[in-house]
């Protein structure tokens, strides 16, 4: 502040310093626009007081004590010229914010009315500036542009003279007000021009001085060139006018001061409805009140700065001043930066929620959140942009609404996606645990839970809807959709999952130790292949009505159902064909057929098993076991009914329904086995091809030869004993030998001793111990025998083996052999003495 040049002894500029002790100087003295306007307002409380605020400036010629009258009527600070100086004080123009100390004192009695910025205009025909007229016209455009009432400042004694009364001063006023209005012809401005006579004496009344003025105005108005369209306009077109007196303030100070107070009321709050005039066209403002609306400016405070800053920058860049234009940019320039403010309000709420977005989840509360960041954010702007002109104001709410939607839109949409995604996972996963608990139905399963999803689903999508702003319906529908395809789907798997059981329980029947194929294969005759058909018709038929309950349950269409039967009858048909096969592998078929043959030929009608003997007749009833055997073979081969009819399968089974997936990858891999399982095929029923039967055939014959050679040999056997005639034939040729120890009386007395020794040992009954002595004799042997024989392996050289091996006691000289060795190792290559000693 102390830049702005205050002068004059009244009062310090630097006290004031970085306060707002004078106001601010809203123009220096080198027509720089102050910047500290915002921060002034805010600091007086005007800056929010959008259209509640009054601008009033005032003009007249230098030191005619104008700023003296400011400070008496509106309790400002506006620096004063001293008594004795006479030279300017006020340069450029000053604004202060008018005050009352009566408003809080004596509240109930009339006082000032609120929020009166003052403007102190730089005095004209000032002797600093000379006959520079250039910022007396300027700083009344910016006067006239922006304030509601001009309080003209005179001397009594000026009126009637045309410098002193300030008339050249009016002229230009009117002037630019002209030109002010030839661009604005849609909106009329008015001003009151308040003239406020100083130092009366009295002698000349008011009414004298205000008609000589009126006068002297409309002499003016008429000596000014109109710009078209305005040639036949009056000066009452445009300005209203009031006037007033006031005492001298230093010949009768109380006077003055009692009429200050009163012609302060003047600016009091009230806002005359109807205009007073009086006859002559002059307002009387003592009863009315000076600010009536016509005069307002239409700028909300905080638009202010922006404003008179514009205005001041045009008029000093000497351009046309378009007010509607002016308006227009400050409402752009207002909007946008309130706009700015709407932005980082809606932020606040909306950012979280954003930065969270990657996640693709649902995010709890988006809805009320998404609702309170736009009603915030727009309620502000309406709040405070909508004073501002309102074409621009409307677009840019538009903008802004705009704006916001789309940041909104896209979390909306992310949180549809997310709501998608999760009804689906939660659908899936009821249905599937649903399904897991027994007794689960599940056509009503999917119902419900389909309901309660989409339930779920659109109650989230409509709390973010903005009440409807934002549809969901697409969505909505393709999560039906998705849901139906998903029922279909999980349906499809139950179903596939259901034909695997039954598949898996057809196998468990079939396989059946008790009454499975297995079981029926003990009894091989013509009756077993239609034994088995018949279990296998049942089964299938048990596990179809079986699985026909459960499907309904599963709620299938009957082309789904048909579908299912089919396939589960020809996968049985399969796992029966696998079980025949398995069960008619050669090995085992051979181990039954060798069965019956057995039971034939090695055991008797009672069931004993046979023992042959001479003379039985094996061969014959080894033909008749081998034939019986044989004829069982033709019934294996070809699976048929009794009448030799082939089953009746491919009815059994039925045509392929429509849209049956016939299992490709399973026939391309088995090609041989689908052939086989086939109903149509004709390989279906052939169990054992005539190549089979006769290697089968070759096999049993092979075991049944083998048996009847077995049961040959066991004849032979029972009947090599030795046969009388051999002990004759061994007398006779022994005769020779036994007389030849008869007759030797050594071998005779040996024959002798050996038979009185076997007498004695027999009537002593000693051969048992004879026996026991003998045989730990033979024993004790036998170990030496081992013990000398493993000595033997053991010797290590084979060289000198034959020398120790069996030398006992002759160690030393083995030792020897080996110190010689051990000498020879350290004598490096030589035998040393002790070799030759030795
Ligand atoms: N005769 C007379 N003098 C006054 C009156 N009021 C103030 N003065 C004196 O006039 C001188 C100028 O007063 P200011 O209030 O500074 O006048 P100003 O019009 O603001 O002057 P500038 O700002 O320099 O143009 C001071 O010395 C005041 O004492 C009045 O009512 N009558
Ligand atoms: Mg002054």
């Amino acid at each position: 502040m102390a830049t702005n040049g205050v002068n004059g002894s009244a009062t310090n500029g630097d006290d004031y310093e970085g306060e707002f002790g004078h106001g601010i100087q809203v123009i220096d003295e080198n027509k720089e626009f102050t910047s500290t306007m915002p921060e002034y307002l805010t600091s007086t409380n005007v800056l929010q007081a959008g259209f509640s605020y009054h601008l009033i400036s005032v003009f007249g010629s230098q030191s005619t004590g104008k700023s003296t009258l400011l400070n008496h009527l509106f309790n400002t600070a506006f620096p004063v010229m001293s008594e004795s100086r006479r030279q300017q004080t006020t340069k450029g123009i000053w604004m202060s914010l008018a005050t009352d100390p009566n408003a809080s004192s004596n509240p109930d009695e009339p006082h000032l009315g609120k929020n009166i910025l003052v403007m102190d205009v730089e005095g004209t025909d000032g002797r600093e500036r000379g006959e520079d007229q250039d910022f007396e016209r300027k700083s009344a455009l910016f006067a006239i542009a922006t304030s509601e009432v001009l309080i003209v400042n005179i001397w009594e004694h000026q009126v009637g003279l045309y410098q002193g009364a300030n008339m050249g001063l009016l002229k230009t006023v009117f002037e630019v007000n002209l030109q002010l209005f030839q661009k604005d012809k849609s909106t009329v401005h008015r001003s009151l021009l308040f003239f406020v006579i100083r130092d009366h004496i009295g002698h000349t009344p008011l009414e004298n001085l205000k008609n000589t003025l009126l006068a002297d105005l409309n002499n003016i108005w008429h000596g000014l060139s109109k710009p078209p369209g305005l040639e036949t306009s009056t000066i009452s077109d445009f300005f209203d006018f009031t006037f007033a007196t006031l005492p001298h303030k230093l010949l009768q100070p109380d006077q003055f001061k009692l009429e200050t107070q009163r012609l302060k009321l003047r600016f009091r709050e009230e806002s005359p409805t109807n205009a007073n005039y009086s006859a002559d066209g002059v307002l009387d403002t003592s009863k009315t009140g000076v600010f009536l609306p016509a005069y307002h400016r239409r700028i909300p405070a905080d638009g202010l700065p922006h404003y008179a800053g514009n205005i001041w920058r045009m008029i000093t860049e000497n351009k046309d001043l378009d007010l509607p234009t002016q308006q227009e940019l400050l409402a752009q320039y207002r909007c946008d930066e309130i706009s700015v403010v709407c932005v980082e309000l809606f932020d606040e709420v909306v950012t979280p929620f954003e930065a969270a977005l990657s996640q693709k989840i649902v995010q709890s509360d988006l809805g009320p959140a998404m609702k309170t960041a736009l009603d915030t954010s727009l309620i502000k702007f309406k709040e405070e942009a909508g004073r501002y002109h309102k074409v621009v104001y409307k677009r840019k709410l538009e903008d802004l609404e705009k704006k916001l939607q789309a940041r909104l839109k896209v979390l909306y949409v992310a949180q549809l996606t997310a709501a998608h995604k999760n009804a689906i996972a939660v659908f899936a996963d009821t249905i599937q645990k649903g399904i897991k608990r027994s007794g689960a139905d599940f056509a009503s399963l999917v119902t419900e839970t389909r309901a309660t999803v989409l339930a779920d689903f659109t109650t989230e999508a409509e709390s973010c809807s903005l009440e409807g702003a934002f549809s969901y319906t697409d969505e909505l529908h393709a999560v039906e959709k998705e849901l139906d395809e998903g029922a279909t789907r999980l349906r499809g798997e139950e179903m596939t999952r259901l034909l695997a059981r039954m598949e898996k329980s057809l196998r468990t029947k079939f396989t059946s130790e008790d009454d499975g194929v297995a079981y029926m294969f003990k009894t091989i005759s013509p009756s077993l292949y239609p034994r088995i058909w018949n279990l296998f018709t049942t089964g299938v038929t048990d596990q179809i009505s079986l699985f026909t309950q459960r499907s309904t349950a599963l709620n299938a269409t009957s082309e789904e159902n048909e579908q299912a039967v089919y396939k589960l009858k020809k996968r049985a048909w399969k796992v029966l064909r696998m079980i025949l096969d398995e069960e008619t592998k050669e090995q085992s078929l051979i181990t039954r057929l060798m069965g019956y043959f057995d039971k034939d030929f090695r055991y008797d009608d009672q069931g004993v098993p046979r023992v042959w003997k001479a003379g039985e007749d094996i061969e014959g009833t080894f033909a008749k076991s081998k034939e019986t055997v044989m004829k069982l073979i033709p019934n294996l081969a070809t699976f048929q009914l009794e009448d030799s009819t082939k089953p009746p399968l491919a009815t059994f089974i039925g045509d392929a329904p429509e849209g049956v997936e016939e299992e490709v990858g399973v026939a391309a891999e088995e090609d041989e086995e689908e052939d086989v399982a086939s109903p149509t095929s004709t390989k279906t029923f052939t169990i054992l091809t005539p190549g089979r039967i006769t290697s089968l055939t070759e096999s049993f014959n092979r075991q049944a030869d083998q048996a009847f050679v077995d049961a040959k040999r066991g004849t032979i056997s029972s009947v090599s004993q030795i046969p009388v005639w051999f002990y004759g034939l061994l007398v006779i040729l022994g005769w020779n030998e036994f007389w030849a120890v008869i007759r030797n009386p050594l071998y005779f007395m040996m024959l002798l001793l050996a038979a009185v020794g076997a007498y004695a040992a027999h009537t002593l009954n000693l051969w048992g111990p004879i026996l026991t002595v003998g045989g730990a004799t033979g024993r004790q042997a036998l170990e030496v025998g081992k013990e000398k024989l493993r000595e033997f392996l053991e010797m290590p050289q084979p060289g000198h083996q034959g020398a120790h091996a069996f030398s006992s006691g002759n160690s030393t000289s083995s030792t020897q052999g080996e110190s010689i060795r051990m000498r020879n190792l350290t004598s490096e290559g030589k035998n040393n003495g002790f070799d030759d000693d030795d």
